[in-house]
């Protein structure tokens, strides 16, 4: 068996053997589900001492605590986030049960009772969580535009000991690109944690940790996984900070663990995270391109795009290209968008990203309803924009439906 830790190896080999650390008894090659609910103590005195452990998280003592098919999974999203760094052991994964189980977890336990900036723009349950949960849990929180240093600057002064910064490595669905090192340096300047959701990116784009953030959550439903069949969630973060928060702790009595299944089905999707992201990004630039070009569209918003406001930014901090998601508006707004959204035949309309195929939707009226419309709008998310989540298919056959979709 490679140890991807041991040895020199690219992302792409990395990913393929991404936490894996010892075959089970019977020698499995694939990593086992161990779909169980609870673990089996030898005597009274071995139970007594896996609960003595517990904090940590490392024994096994019922499944909402920890589950080896789930600490398989969280060893190799932590391994591909924290790829390529000197300290990657001291890095640690959690997988939670979706996306927002892991970012409402990370947010209470690292932001508890203090104060959070947070992006304008980002996922709308994050949004809506942010902007009316969280000050009904003893938290405050404002919203600013990060693609603008100087308001998050003007917003660190005015809020003084903010704990939490929370952004989005590339904003949904207005594709910011954010400004990892910069922002990273001014929350620590002003003793705040910064929280990034990879989720758009992935670590094959960009690895928020080498530009300095604390915590990163994704939602592992989409690219991770690859195949639309699972929700799921995961933090990364240094260990220490795991214990600083008391984040285990969080997690077992919130009780948002991944299930075995899910994480078993997730560990797979990881090995071909980037096979499937060079070809997401390949299309991605190929679809942007066209969309770019054609008389009925006004705007394109996808980082690989010289036209992209954060082009050379994104060309700096971004790998590999520039990920499958993309935003457009047409010139006849919202019922052009509506129409194209109707004509599709091989994009499919449905919310979510990062399958294999390629998705269509309307962030105004399904993602981001939930937001505050005002702030929807502030945040660049317009009623006339349309989100296209590029899958794997041929890049021209997506190109050629989406032509006929908008003469139809
Ligand atoms: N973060 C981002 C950037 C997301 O796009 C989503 C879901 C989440 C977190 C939440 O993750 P979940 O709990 O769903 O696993 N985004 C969706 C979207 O754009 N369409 O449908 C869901």
């Amino acid at each position: 068996m490679i140890s991807s830790k041991e040895k020199n190896t690219t992302i792409a080999t990395a990913a393929v053997h991404a936490g894996e650390r010892d075959f089970d008894q019977y020698g499995s090659h694939i990593n086992p589900i161990y779909q169980t609910s609870t673990f089996v103590f030898r005597d009274v005195d071995a139970g007594a001492k896996a609960f003595q452990g517990e904090e940590d998280g490392a024994s096994h003592i019922y499944s909402r605590l920890g589950n080896p098919t789930v600490e398989k999974l969280e060893r190799a999203i932590a391994e591909l986030e924290a790829y390529g760094l000197p300290d990657q052991n001291a890095y640690t994964g959690m997988a939670f049960g979706s996306g927002m189980a892991a970012i409402t977890t990370g947010i209470i336990a690292a932001a508890r009772g203090g104060h959070i900036i947070a992006q304008d723009a980002l996922y709308g349950c994050t949004s809506q969580f942010l902007d009316l949960e969280v000050p009904e849990l003893g938290m405050s929180r404002s919203f600013v535009d990060v693609s603008d240093l100087f308001l998050l600057e003007m917003e660190l002064k005015k809020n003084p000991g903010t704990k939490l910064v929370y952004i989005e490595s590339i904003a949904n669905p207005t594709m910011t690109v954010a400004d990892l090192p910069n922002i990273a340096a001014m929350a620590h300047q002003h003793g705040a944690l910064l929280m990034v959701d990879n989720t758009f990116a992935t670590p094959y784009h960009m690895q928020p940790l080498k530009h300095g953030a604390d915590i990163i959550a994704h939602s592992t439903t989409k690219y991770l996984g690859g195949h639309g069949s699972v929700i799921g969630g995961a933090l990364v973060l240094k260990s220490e900070l795991i214990e600083e928060t008391s984040l285990h702790k969080f997690r077992k009595n919130l009780g948002g663990i991944a299930a075995p299944m899910d994480a078993w089905l997730l560990s797979n999707g990881v090995k071909t995270l980037p096979l499937r992201m060079q070809k997401h990004a390949e299309n991605g630039l190929k679809v942007a391109q066209f969309l770019e070009m054609h008389p009925a569209v006004d705007q394109v918003w996808y980082p690989g795009l010289k036209s992209h406001p954060q082009y050379d930014l994104a060309n700096e901090i971004m790998t590999n290209g520039f990920g499958g998601v993309l935003s457009f508006e047409l010139k006849g707004g919202f019922e052009a968008g509506k129409s194209l959204m109707n004509s599709v035949k091989l994009c499919t309309l449905a919310v979510s990203l990062g399958t294999v195929d390629t998705l269509i939707q309307h962030p105004a009226s399904m993602t981001h309803s939930v937001m505050d419309p005002e702030l929807r709008l502030e945040a660049g998310i317009t009623d006339g924009m349309v989100r296209l989540a590029v899958g794997i298919e041929d890049a021209e056959d997506i190109i050629h439906d989406l032509e006929q979709a908008l003469e139809g």
